[in-house]
């Protein structure tokens, strides 16, 4: 959808009803948190900063277990919505148990991304984090899928910021028009063949 039509247009309405960015280019953006159970997850971890930080998205990194600093981990999330957080994004590896603890102690939405272990692939934290009894939703991404999480957290956040829903489509425009350049130059490899 081009940015001046969701700005205005009809297509963003639901039950005749506009949704509520009335002020156009408001942005009024959320921190998102971005808690990692260990120091060795953040070489992967690394790509969800990045990615919120290109998309100007005020957010904060720590290491925080379940396992091994359950009170901070419980304390961080009972407090996140009044310390100005939108969303968690919680890397764990193995027994993956810190996105599932930190969603029992908050409603703000959490993104678990489970992180792959030398042992068992990822397998394991991936069930761990995806496998949440129901009443305690975990949003899991793919196994080492930092850039995903932030991308989900970032989605979260425009709902109510057009400006930030502006730079996502832009991304997937550059998205476009990056495999479209692949496919040209797969066309052409394949002619001379
Ligand atoms: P170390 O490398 O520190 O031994 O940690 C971490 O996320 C890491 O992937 C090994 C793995 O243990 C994970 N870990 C968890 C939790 N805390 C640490 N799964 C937790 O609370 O779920």
């Amino acid at each position: 959808m081009a940015a001046e039509e969701r700005k205005t247009g009809p297509s963003r309405r639901l039950s005749g009803r506009p949704l509520i960015f009335e002020t156009k280019g408001r942005s009024i953006l959320k921190k998102v948190a971005v808690l990692m159970g260990s120091d060795s997850d953040f070489p992967v971890v690394k790509k969800a900063v990045t990615t919120l930080k290109g998309l100007g998205i005020p957010c904060e990194a720590r290491v925080m277990s379940a396992h091994r600093t359950p009170e901070e981990a419980c304390v961080f999330a009972r407090t996140a919505r009044e310390n100005g957080f939108g969303v968690l994004i919680a890397a764990a590896g193995k027994a993956a148990h810190l996105a599932g603890v930190l969603a029992a102690h908050t409603t703000l939405p959490v993104i678990g991304i489970p992180i792959k272990s030398s042992t068992l692939d990822g397998l394991d934290a991936l069930l761990a984090t995806v496998q949440m009894p129901g009443g305690i939703p975990v949003a899991t991404v793919a196994i080492d899928g930092a850039e995903n999480a932030a991308l989900l957290a970032a989605s979260m956040l425009a709902v109510e910021d057009d400006v930030l829903a502006d730079k996502l489509d832009a991304m997937r425009v550059r998205m476009r028009e990056r495999v479209l350049e692949k496919d040209r130059l797969l066309q052409a490899e394949v002619e001379t063949l």
